[in-house]
């Protein structure tokens, strides 16, 4: 999975970029006109716990990969300049993560030279709308003409499909709070339209806002929260000076400042929701290991993550939830209280399940 981090200039896309992959950027990176990209380990207690038990050679965390997108251009930021580099960057992550700059910074001032949550956002908004629409005008062309030679179901089916999807960005409505079908999302795939991608809104506070967060979550979740939107916010200068702490630390710095949840927990938590996506492990004395999967998928299909040949030859699999196994202590005590079960192949896997696949 890969998540995309961009916004208006000097919003703190590098500083929350560096906070989650605790890294630290000198002035050099800092102007580099790439992307940074950093893959990090989804924390997970349970995988922290079920390691302790198993006591493994090896422990697999699950990953995503960060990427700190530049490409903006700078100063005038009432429009923000789309550069084809910004574009190419951004179109193939899975999510997005939008900084909006709510810090009071004498010495790094709003380049819009005031704070204010709902224009930043809608800004942002605004040049994706035109973007997707540029893209799915030309389109709609090139099929007009197609067509006419062709007369092809699949590209009429097409064109109607790109048609209400540009009636809707005309209404400055993004794609993301659509509900289009299977086959639907199938053919827009293809366009790697930026609207449609779900996107995470970040807010950067500074200390200042430690107490009053609720403010600015009311307005955004009344007027802005559609579908495949979700709001965090995170104290992007106080963060970064913590990233190196260690876990101990780190808490007794947050609670210093009233800070309930780090951004890396805030982001993941929220990344997985608005992705649909959950864990479940595999454990043994060789490896305790986190998987990734989509919500919903089947138990055939979870073994195919782990190896395509579990798929293939796929028999059966021991199921037992992650705290039932807890509860218990051992999967011979599971089974005893009804809580080791084998399933077959249409068993719908659950965020937490602990899988071992028999197969031929
Ligand atoms: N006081 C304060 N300063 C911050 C905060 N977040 C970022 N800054 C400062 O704002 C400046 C810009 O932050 P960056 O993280 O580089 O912003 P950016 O969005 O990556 O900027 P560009 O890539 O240049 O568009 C830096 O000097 C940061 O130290 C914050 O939460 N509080
Ligand atoms: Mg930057």
């Amino acid at each position: 999975m890969q998540i995309g981090i961009v916004g208006l200039p000097v919003s703190g896309k590098s500083t929350l970029f560096q906070t989650i992959t605790k890294t630290h950027f000198d002035q050099f990176q800092l102007a580099k006109s790439e992307a940074h990209h950093a893959v990090i380990k989804v924390p997970d207690e349970r995988l922290n716990k079920l390691t302790e038990i198993f006591k493994p050679q090896k422990k697999t965390n699950t990953s995503i990969e960060f990427v700190d997108v530049v490409g903006l251009q700078k100063g005038d930021s009432n429009s923000a300049q789309f550069t084809g580099n910004f574009l190419s960057t951004v179109k193939t992550n899975d999510a997005l993560i939008q900084v909006v700059h709510l810090f009071e910074n004498e010495s790094v001032p709003h380049p819009s030279g005031s704070i204010d949550m709902m224009r930043d956002i809608n800004t942002f908004e605004t040049e994706f709308i035109l973007s997707d629409l540029g893209i799915l005008e030309k389109r709609i062309e090139s099929l007009h003409k197609q067509i006419q030679k062709l007369h092809d179901d699949h590209l009429k089916h097409e064109l109607a499909l790109l048609k209400k999807c540009a009636e809707i960005l005309q209404e400055e409505k993004p794609l993301r709070e659509v509900e289009f079908s299977k086959e639907e999302y199938f053919i827009l795939k293809n366009y790697q339209l930026l609207t449609i991608k779900p996107m995470l809104i970040a807010l950067n506070l500074d200390e200042n806002h430690t107490s009053g967060v609720e403010k600015f979550l009311d307005v955004l979740v009344r007027t802005k929260v559609g579908k495949n939107t979700k709001v965090i916010y995170f104290f992007g200068e106080i963060e970064l000076e913590m990233s190196d702490l260690d876990n101990a630390d780190a808490k007794d710095f947050m609670s210093e400042y009233g800070i309930k949840e780090s951004a890396l927990d805030s982001i993941i938590r929220e990344a997985y929701n608005l992705l649909g996506l959950q864990s479940f492990f595999t454990v043994g004395e060789d490896e305790c290991r986190a998987w990734t999967i989509r919500k919903g998928m089947n138990v055939q299909e979870a073994a195919g993550v782990i190896h395509s040949d579990f798929y293939n030859k796929f028999i059966r699999a021991e199921v037992t939830h992650y705290n039932d196994f807890i509860t218990h202590g051992s999967f011979a005590k599971a089974k005893e209280h009804g809580a080791w079960l084998l399933e077959g192949k249409e068993y719908i896997v659950e965020d937490g399940d602990i899988i071992s696949v028999r197969h031929g």
